[in-house]
């Protein structure tokens, strides 16, 4: 047996090309003596009912505690003497190892087969997940609980609500949840712990219309109100907590100033302060922090304030390098986890979408981030943007890099996630995914397009446009949550088509372009906008009003504009 779909992103895989045959389901004996999670008796609802049976005699299945392993990986032997045996440090070590002994069941005529094989697996990032940090409507309860499989079928475990227009995330952190999202968040917080994945409360303090309304460090009537809104969460259960201090005037004024002096000396102080909140109230809380400047690289003057003055235990986020970064490096992480001494995580600015202002949407694969971030970075979690099934592409590529970094291949990561969809969807689709690619993290094929325009190839364009419309055509048939998120887009390049062939023609109407330019979704592909250029149809006031204001600067591209100028 090769890598397969199974097993391709396993750390290590050892199997001799033999299989165990059953006639009818597996019988699994699970030997309770063997079971040294004792505290975790029900194994037997983590097998999939289908193809496995709990019965004595059957194969015998050990499960045992294993401190030598790191958390989360997990050891799965399928050996010839009828045994299995599973060693893991955690219950999600166990629950990854058990996904996998369904996983690697075949259907045979007479019954299923299992391969004899030993794995070793281990994760690369201790904490993988996802932050909805985004500007824009928070995804629905219905979604958030989809969520929770999705994110265990992947292997993430880490899930932070932090919706930036959530009210009482931000604008009214002071103000306690209504009851009804009170209920929606513990049905999404109970989900998740069904799954053993972490919810993290995260709130966000600092935001303030006025100077006035500033989070007053000094003396403890916002403390109060703030300790107030956590107990809310720690009531329930809650034991892991964002304190997000991103995108506010961090400028000190009045008392603040007198006391504190420097915004990072009094970011340390209320992080502090919160952490010891938690550390009297909760066993083991875990807190993260989003520091105001959460983009740069390596030292500032607000980051030594932190490495001096904040916790050693409290973890602090990274976005890279200018917030949606096109390239995250070693270097780069290296020396920015120096510059904090203090545990970072990184927060992946992609697939989020809400700088764009809903002109786009990236289907994409996450790349461009070194094989071993995880060496300087505990954690990592991306940003989604406000569609949850356009997200979920983009979130697959990213579990699977934060598995394994080091055997990710973004080509085949995206190939799976668009098949994860349906395999008629990645097939369809091919031709508008190649299309729209074009993102923070890559050019796609606009150079290619390019060509075509400065060539005036008009057959291999129109072929181009054509395809790309067909597939649009075609995934509008589908009936997928997805195709629902992306009919607008899909329907836009439709239309992008026929106006590519007017301008072929010359047989523009003006009036009617400008009418068309006033839809505002827009794909990666810039063949319309390479065209208009070309042959002069826009004034240059309409085009940079309706297309390059809109499509917005290209303020993320570091990689061959600012990191490295001469080339
Ligand atoms: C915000 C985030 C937003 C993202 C992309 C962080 C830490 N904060 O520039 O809420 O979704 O950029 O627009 C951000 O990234 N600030």
């Amino acid at each position: 047996m090769e890598f397969n779909e199974k097993t391709y992103l396993c750390k290590d895989v050892y199997t001799i090309d033999g299989v165990l045959n059953f006639d009818g389901k597996i019988p699994i004996d699970i030997n309770g003596r063997t079971v040294s999670f004792k505290m975790d008796a029900h194994f037997s609802d983590l097998l999939d009912s289908e193809c496995f049976e709990v019965k004595n005699p059957g194969l015998k299945l050990y499960v045992h505690y294993d401190e030598s392993l790191k958390a989360d990986a997990y050891y799965l032997n399928i050996v010839t003497d009828n045994k299995i045996i599973i060693k893991a440090v955690n219950m999600r070590g166990i629950r990854y190892a058990f996904k996998m002994l369904n996983d690697l069941v075949k259907k045979t005529s007479t019954g299923y087969s299992l391969p004899i094989i030993l794995i070793e697996d281990e994760p690369s990032f201790r904490v993988r997940g996802i932050v909805e940090g985004y500007y824009g409507e928070p995804w629905t309860l219905e979604e958030h609980l989809e969520m929770a499989d999705f994110m265990d079928q992947y292997r993430l475990n880490a899930f932070m609500y932090a919706p930036k227009t959530d009210p009482y995330h931000r604008e009214k952190w002071y103000e306690p949840y209504p009851e009804q999202q009170f209920q929606d968040l513990c049905a999404i917080k109970d989900k998740l712990a069904a799954r053993n994945i972490d919810f993290y409360y995260c709130i966000s303090p600092g935001h303030a219309q006025k100077p006035k309304d500033a989070f007053k460090y000094v003396g403890d009537e916002d403390f109060e109100r703030l300790f107030l809104k956590l107990k809310q969460m720690i009531d329930v259960g809650v034991d892991h907590f964002g304190l997000f201090l991103d995108d506010i005037d961090y400028q000190l004024s009045g008392d603040n100033l007198r006391l504190f002096k420097r915004p990072g000396i009094a970011h340390a102080h209320i992080c502090n302060k919160v952490f010891d909140f938690l550390k009297a109230h909760v066993v083991e809380p875990v807190l993260v922090m989003c520091p105001t400047e959460y983009h740069q690289i390596g030292a500032t003057e607000y980051r030594q304030d932190l490495k001096d003055f904040l916790d050693d235990e409290i973890i602090v986020f990274w976005t890279g390098d200018r917030v949606c970064a096109e390239v995250i490096t070693e270097n780069d992480a290296k020396q920015t986890a120096e510059a904090f001494a203090k545990p970072i995580f990184i927060w992946d600015n992609f697939p989020v979408s809400d700088f764009t202002y809903g002109v786009r949407e990236f289907i994409a694969p996450i790349k461009n981030r070194a094989v071993n971030l995880s060496d300087y970075a505990e954690g990592y979690l991306i940003n989604p943007s406000l569609h949850y099934h356009i997200s979920k592409i983009a979130m697959i590529t990213m579990a699977h890099y934060a598995w394994n970094s080091g055997r990710y291949d973004y080509t085949k990561s995206f190939d799976r996630a668009l098949k994860s969809v349906s395999p008629t969807f990645a097939s369809l689709g091919q031709a508008f995914f190649d299309y729209n690619y074009p993102n923070v993290l890559s050019h796609g094929q606009l150079l290619i397009e390019k060509q075509m325009v400065e060539k005036h190839d008009y057959p291999a364009i129109k072929h181009y446009m054509k395809a790309v419309a067909d597939s649009a055509r075609q995934l509008l048939k589908l009936n997928e949550p997805i195709i629902e998120e992306l009919s607008p887009w899909l329907k836009r390049v439709i239309e992008e088509e026929k106006w590519v062939n007017y301008i072929i023609k010359a047989e523009v109407d003006k009036a009617k372009l400008l009418v068309f330019l006033e839809n505002i979704k827009f794909s990666g592909g810039k063949i319309l906008d390479y065209l208009l250029i070309e042959k002069k149809i826009l004034t240059e006031e309409e085009f940079t009003k309706l297309i390059s204001k809109r499509r917005g600067g290209e303020w993320y591209r570091v990689f061959e504009y600012k990191r490295w100028p001469n080339h």
